[in-house]
């Protein structure tokens, strides 16, 4: 069976297994929101049916029976009603259940889904105007190759999370911790920090918008108090990015109160004893995180990317998940390319 990954799912299985379709929802890849649209069965392990993933619930998975897996029976038929719920602990479940389970031809149901994937040639997110500018979508994607897939990474919320959800690859679970439904701006810094109390031997990197760098900036402090090897990769944007992102789609571009007054991020790591740099072209992006990786101890990179980059694809709120909005320049490069 195809697998399909919600945002807090993402790492529990591996991103490149041929059955792993990607992270589904308001910034999901097309083909798995359209899988779930035409899919007979859907199997829910331990997601929650959020507003995020479901989009229009009245429209949501119309043709699937729904079997619900959760360990707390109050989720059970909370969003979307189900055919069967099992409450209980996943690791036990599947157990439970394996031996009812049995080899089944998928081949047409999967071929469907190549086909899916084949009509968005155009792949929404792995379509970036090769134009000379940085654009986020290039942080990403540089720091997980240079990074080889295997850095711990902890994003803030809003746009630079979605990229990051949908340009990193994670192999393996738990190696993206990043803030769900509470959406809290200001995680990534301390919870970077708690990432590498808990997991010294690992290489934490802490993914933040410039807005949500600045509610938590100050634990630099104790970054460098702790002697904490954190490395910190601004996806600097210069807009609270996702807010203005819906201002543009649908308040006709008022950006009320979205730009940001930024201090400078370089100089002020620098205050706090840390080295940082900044980054404006493609080129310098992996050189530059290699430097990092290199450095012992904690450092800072400020990327200052294209200002006005938007997360597609979306599906806006309350649509129903195939209704998506795609991005509007046509793509020029693959995911190879990439
Ligand atoms: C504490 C808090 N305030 C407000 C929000 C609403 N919100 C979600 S994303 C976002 C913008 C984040 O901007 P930035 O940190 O610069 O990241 P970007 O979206 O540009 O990547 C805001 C204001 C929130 N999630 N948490």
């Amino acid at each position: 069976m195809p697998v399909a990954m919600t945002l807090l799912g993402i790492g529990a299985f591996p991103a490149s297994h041929p059955l792993n379709l990607g992270m589904m929802g308001m910034h999901g890849e097309a083909w798995v929101n359209q899988a779930i649209q035409e899919a007979d069965l859907l199997v829910a392990l331990g997601m929650r049916f959020d507003d995020r993933v479901t989009g229009d619930l009245r429209r949501y998975a119309p043709r699937a029976r729904k079997v619900h897996v959760d360990i707390d029976p109050a989720e059970i038929g909370k969003n979307v009603p189900v055919d069967v719920g099992l409450v209980g602990d996943l690791a036990d479940v599947l157990v439970a259940l394996l031996p009812g389970v049995c080899a089944a031809d998928r081949s047409r149901w999967l071929s469907r889904i190549v086909e899916l994937k084949g009509d968005a040639a155009v792949r929404d997110i792995q379509s970036l105007p090769d134009d000379g500018h940085l654009y986020a979508a290039h942080v990403i994607n540089d720091l997980w190759r240079a990074t080889g897939g295997d850095a711990l990474v902890v994003t803030d919320v809003g746009q630079h999370q979605m990229w990051e959800a949908q340009y990193y690859r994670h192999e393996t679970p738990r190696s993206l911790i990043t803030s769900g439904g509470l959406g809290t701006m200001g995680f990534a810094l301390p919870a970077a920090i708690g990432a590498k109390f808990a997991r010294p031997d690992a290489e934490v990197w802490a993914v933040v918008g410039d807005g949500g760098f600045q509610m938590t900036m100050a634990e630099l402090a104790t970054v460098v108090q702790e002697g904490i090897d954190v490395k910190v990769a601004i996806v600097n944007n210069g807009y609270l990015g996702m807010v203005r992102q819906w201002q543009e789609f649908f308040y006709g571009r008022r950006y009320a109160a979205t730009p940001l007054v930024n201090p400078d991020f370089v100089r002020l790591a620098e205050a706090f004893g840390i080295p940082a740099v900044t980054v404006k072209t493609r080129e310098a992006v992996e050189p530059t995180v290699r430097a990092a990786r290199a450095h012992q101890g904690p450092m800072l990179i400020d990327f200052c990317v294209e200002q006005e980059d938007s997360v597609f694809p979306m599906v806006p709120a309350g649509a129903p998940l195939d209704e998506m909005i795609r991005r509007p320049s046509p793509l020029v490069e693959t995911a190879a390319d990439l």
